[in-house]
């Protein structure tokens, strides 16, 4: 990480209270969770398209469900990382801290993150298809695929957000509230390609947002970026947490130094 950028960048999360985190699936790739485009990206061994989709649940359930319980059971026994931690810190650190996350894992409510938006739903939820109540369901493998309702015995569907189906309008507003009213927005792990995620971070910098990408590599948000801190999550932001730390001394900040938007007058 240079050097002087990391310097400033700690110099100006000092005096900041409103920051968000934007996450993808490279935050939990450290985890042990494969990633979507990566090199063990599900959609290398399965077509997105083929799968993740109304259409492809309404051909044949039980397929889909398979596979997102063999997904179940590879989330199921592993946890939170380094990047995961720091995160769930912040919200101790800043006065005004969320996380908005792709990622349909749980693994940031494992961390302790509490103020967090999932835009795509959550493996661990499913959805009657008939009544539409949403219940959690833990056990992997799952006793029977595809899972009925215990209510009505109607099929049960991940509680998931499919391609070509809309995100909760209540969750993708406050997704956008959120990232047009911060300082500073972190992109954390994700390949900035799924819309209407990957339209938040333009919203955080017409706020004035200072926007901060981390990741293994370039992607199409990074000439637009701030700050790019090329590495995994679960060394750069614990990094990042040490220096801030050194900076400010452990407490919480946002001693409102700056104009309360991203970049300093
Ligand atoms: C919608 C749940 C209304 C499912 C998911 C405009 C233009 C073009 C297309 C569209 C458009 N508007 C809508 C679309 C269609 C589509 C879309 O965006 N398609 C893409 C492919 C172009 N969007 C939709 O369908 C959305 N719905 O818009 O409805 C509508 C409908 C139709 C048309 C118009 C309007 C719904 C999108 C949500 C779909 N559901 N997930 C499931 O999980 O099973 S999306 C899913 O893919 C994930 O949730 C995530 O969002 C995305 C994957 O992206 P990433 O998380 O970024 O993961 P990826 O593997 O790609 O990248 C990982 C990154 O991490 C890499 O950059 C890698 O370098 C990095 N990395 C790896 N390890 C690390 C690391 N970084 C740091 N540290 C590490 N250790």
């Amino acid at each position: 990480m240079d050097d002087r950028e990391t310097a400033s960048l700690v110099e100006f999360l000092a005096g900041v209270r409103r920051v968000v985190a934007l996450t993808g699936a490279g935050i939990s790739a450290e985890s042990g969770v494969p990633t979507f485009r990566g090199k063990d990206g599900l959609w290398r061994q399965y077509r997105a398209e083929s799968l993740a989709t109304p259409e492809a649940f309404a051909r044949d359930p039980a397929l889909v469900w398979e596979w997102y319980d063999w997904r179940r059971g590879l989330i199921a026994p592993v946890g939170p990382n380094p990047g995961h931690a720091v995160l769930a810190a912040w919200e101790d650190r800043f006065e005004d801290f969320a996380v908005i996350t792709q990622n349909v894992d749980g693994l940031h409510r494992k961390a302790g993150t509490k103020n967090l938006l999932e835009l795509h739903g959550n493996i661990w939820r499913a959805r009657c298809t008939r009544e539409g109540t949403v219940r959690e369901i833990l056990t992997t493998p799952l006793p029977e695929v595809p899972p009925l309702c215990p209510d009505c015995g109607a099929l049960l569907r991940p509680d998931i957000v499919w391609f070509g189906e809309s995100l909760d309008p209540d969750v993708l507003d406050r997704a956008f509230a959120l990232s047009a009213g911060c300082e500073a927005l972190f992109v954390i792990g994700t390949s900035s390609v799924v819309q209407p995620a990957a339209s938040l971070p333009a919203a955080a910098a017409r706020g004035g947002a200072k926007v901060i990408e981390v990741n293994l590599e370039p992607t199409p948000l990074t000439p637009h970026a701030d700050h790019f801190f090329p590495g995994p999550a679960g060394q750069v932001l614990p990094l990042l947490d040490r220096r801030l730390r050194e900076r400010t001394g452990g407490g919480r900040r946002g001693s409102g130094q700056s104009n309360g938007k991203g970049r300093s007058s």
